[in-house]
């Protein structure tokens, strides 16, 4: 049966319509933010990869783009777009490279969102309309070399005396980290209470280091960061934060991005090998045709609509101010896996060329080893949803 290019690519993406229930605002956006992704990051993905680094280029287009911080009040350089249009400007960030949209993840979820909801009026003044622009590039350590699933583990103390506060201790597998002006640093205090605090990378006693040896997300910078006695003043203690609860509470925003990022990853490495198997011809005809390589297909396709609707009902849940974080963990727990096996099984589809960055289903598989992991790992997740589910914790 023959499709024109662009039928084909709709059918694939779409199947059950669901952009019709899009507005115009909505459409817009998306259309806007795939036109970039298409123009200014598809052709160059596979290598900027390879190279195992984050093009700065891209940082200032994102910037204008209006991606960082998109859901924050415009006073501070966000939008005030809906859940809806930011989860679709994740979606095709990520159709791009899961690296991209976890710059604009941490930057805006974590990052601007810890200084929006937790920071004085004067912080988020002086810092939010810079990151917006991406004229200052925000980290957010949480995780450190012992405490990644029990963040309430942490080793990284902050020392009240009469100036402030000397903070000290180590993060691990910081986004953006050795690239980053400002980092957003969670530590516990004299009280044994988790505080966050905007730590700026040029103080004395913080370093930071690249992790180089990476076989994901290679187009994203990965860090561990180091805080020997650095000492930051009272004023930048972000003081509505006290307490665990503060900085998961941007896990839930950037978990929820997550949730519409993977389904731009899996359309994409569906898309392409759905192309692939209708050229590429073995014993006579194409591999299309073959009964086993359309159960493949119809399986990706099928754990792809999954994705879209959960994602969908959750930004609705999310618009009408009735959303949980146990609902976040479930969906971002469905759609990372869901999107790390389509990518699984697309690289399958490309025989012998799915092992080349030539194809993106590689790069996307290798990628959604991470996305699986960060931001609670599958088994984190099930447990969050287990706890809500059945009232008992089972870490
Ligand atoms: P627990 O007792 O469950 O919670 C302590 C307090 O926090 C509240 N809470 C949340 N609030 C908002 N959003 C959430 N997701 C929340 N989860 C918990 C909770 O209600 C409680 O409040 P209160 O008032 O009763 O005190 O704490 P726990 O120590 O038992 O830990 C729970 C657990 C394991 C679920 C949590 O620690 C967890 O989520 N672990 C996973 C860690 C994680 O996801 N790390 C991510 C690091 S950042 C990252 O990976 C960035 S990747 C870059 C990118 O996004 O692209
Ligand atoms: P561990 O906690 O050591 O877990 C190891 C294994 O044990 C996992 O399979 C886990 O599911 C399992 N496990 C743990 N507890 C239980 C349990 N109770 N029951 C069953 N199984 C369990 N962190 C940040 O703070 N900021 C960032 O910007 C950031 N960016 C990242 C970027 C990348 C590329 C990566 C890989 C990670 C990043 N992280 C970041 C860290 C990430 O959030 C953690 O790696 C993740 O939360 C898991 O923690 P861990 O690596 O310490 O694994």
């Amino acid at each position: 049966m023959e499709f024109t290019e662009s039928a084909f690519t709709e059918k694939i993406e779409d199947f059950y319509h669901v952009s019709n229930l899009w507005t115009d605002e909505e459409r817009d956006v998306q259309h806007m933010v795939r036109q970039f992704v298409d123009e200014h990051v598809k052709p160059y993905a596979g290598q900027w990869w390879q190279q195992g680094e984050f093009p700065p280029s891209l940082i200032p287009e994102l910037g204008r783009l209006g991606v960082f911080g998109a859901h924050l009040p415009e006073v501070y350089g966000g939008s005030n777009v809906s859940p809806l249009v930011y989860g679709l400007m994740m979606q095709e960030l990520e159709r791009g490279d899961s690296g991209l949209r976890s710059f604009a993840s941490v930057q805006g979820a974590l990052a601007m969102y810890a200084i929006y909801r937790y920071g004085t009026e004067e912080q988020r003044r002086k810092y939010l309309p810079a990151m917006a622009l991406g004229e200052m590039i925000g980290c957010f350590g949480l995780t450190e070399p012992d405490a990644g699933s029990d963040p309430s583990s942490m080793r990284t103390r902050a020392h009240q005396d009469r100036e402030g506060y000397v903070i000290s201790g180590a993060k691990r597998w910081i986004t953006n980290g050795h690239i980053a002006d400002v980092a957003i640093v969670w530590a516990k205090d004299d009280t044994g209470t988790v505080r966050g605090f905007i730590v700026p990378t040029q103080s004395q006693g913080f370093s930071s280091r690249p992790i180089k040896t990476k076989a994901s997300m290679r187009m994203s910078a990965t860090s561990e960061l180091y805080l020997d006695a650095v000492r930051v003043g009272k004023e930048m203690i972000l003081p509505q934060a006290q307490g665990l609860g503060a900085p998961l509470s941007c896990l839930t925003q950037a978990r929820y991005g997550i949730v519409w990022g993977t389904i731009g990853a899996a359309m994409d490495a569906l898309v392409e090998c759905a192309r692939y198997a209708s050229s590429r011809t073995a014993f006579e005809h194409p591999i299309a045709s073959k009964q086993l390589v359309q159960e493949r297909i119809v399986d990706m396709q099928t754990r792809l609509l999954n994705m879209q609707l959960m994602a969908r009902q959750l930004g609705i849940l999310y618009q009408s101010d009735q959303l949980s974080y146990s609902q976040v963990s479930m969906a971002k727990r469905h759609n990372a896996r869901a999107a790390l096996e389509i990518a699984r099984m697309a690289r399958e589809l490309l025989g012998g060329n799915g092992i080349s960055t030539d194809y993106t289903a590689i790069r996307h598989m290798a990628n959604l080893e991470t996305v699986d992991t960060y931001e609670g790992t599958y088994e984190i997740h099930t447990l969050i949803v287990g706890r809500d589910l059945l009232g008992y914790s089972a870490f």
